[in-house]
């Protein structure tokens, strides 16, 4: 299947850090090239505008929706990032979305949604679970998973994915900072969730595979989203908030390859977030990215 990119700067769900730049220095690192090099048709379908901060209501969100910054402008962007995500499935191709905060997930997975029944492997330090009323931050970049099953104040707001994701089908892999609140509401969801301990002691083979398991078990697809400081620091310095002790170099390409490998044709969607160039060595973080992306999309070395 074609490839069909989407840029989203965006840094509303963070406060601006940096990671609005995340899709330009992603693209420079040869992301269309890489895939082109694969033999993938690559169509860049440009980028989702994102209101600048300066111009927006940090507050404009309704007062039920509690501490959430940015959430009706948040909203919106999602909305239309949504709509390209549908149209690009609808189309035959696999969107693959570049960030940008992670609050845009919201929108990938709307969009990915529309018309199925998804399952998401999310691969982050975070997490993001938060809600407007647990939150610490008030970012909506911490509250993306939680959105798209509709907890708290997300329920019943049209532009969460559920119920069309079931937390029986979400897998969370890489996890080694939650906040007390998110933690607790994890461990009683449905949502699977691995943390950095788990890969330690039973390898990150086992437990993407079972991950991927999870997202395909009674779905029509799934969507991979892969926040970059799922990666350790040394790997991955330039993203929006780092965290020691995540998966190494070959552990990422591990990860990405087995999410090929095991889910497929079953790929609906690839999101690749929290890029930042402003702390990274170089380009070396979107470097990375493009490797990764082509390794979820099918390169393999042999
Ligand atoms: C924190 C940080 N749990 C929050 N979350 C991040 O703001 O809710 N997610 N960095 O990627
Ligand atoms: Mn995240
Ligand atoms: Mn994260
Ligand atoms: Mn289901």
């Amino acid at each position: 299947r074609p490839v069909r990119v989407f840029g989203v700067p965006m840094d509303l769900g963070a406060d601006r850090r940096g990671v609005d730049m995340g899709p330009s220095a992603i693209r420079y690192a040869g992301l269309a090239a890489e895939l082109e090099s694969l033999g993938i048709d690559c169509d860049d379908g440009g980028n989702v505008a994102v209101p600048s901060p300066e111009r927006t209501e940090p507050d404009a969100g309704r007062p039920h929706e509690g501490r959430a910054k940015y959430l009706a402008a948040t909203e919106r962007v999602c909305r239309d990032l949504a709509d390209e995500v549908a149209d690009a499935v609808a189309d035959g191709a696999v969107p693959l979305v570049l960030g940008g905060d992670h609050s845009i997930a919201i929108g990938t997975v709307g969009g990915a949604a529309r018309d199925r029944d998804l399952g998401v492997v999310w691969f982050d330090a975070h997490g993001d679970f938060n809600t407007p009323t647990t939150t610490p931050s008030g970012n909506v970049h911490g509250m993306s998973v939680a959105a798209i099953l509709g907890r708290g104040s997300f329920a019943g707001s049209d532009w969460a994915a559920a119920p069309t994701v079931d937390p029986e089908n979400v897998a969370v892999v890489g996890l080694r900072d939650l906040d007390d609140a998110e933690r607790d509401a994890l461990r009683e969801s449905d949502v699977t969730a691995f943390s950095m301990t788990d890969v330690d002691q039973r390898g990150l083979p086992e437990v993407t595979r079972e991950a991927v398991g999870v997202a395909t078990d009674g779905t029509d697809g799934v969507h991979v989203s892969l926040d970059m400081d799922f990666l350790d620091p040394t790997e991955a310095p330039g993203v929006g908030t780092p965290v020691r002790g995540g998966a190494s170099y070959r552990e990422g390409h591990t990860a990405m390859e087995l999410v090929s490998r095991t889910a497929g044709s079953a790929l609906v969607s690839l999101e690749i977030v929290e890029v930042n160039p402003i702390l990274d060595d170089h380009n070396r973080t979107a470097e990375l990215a493009v490797e990764l992306a082509a390794s979820a999309l099918g390169k393999r070395i042999l």
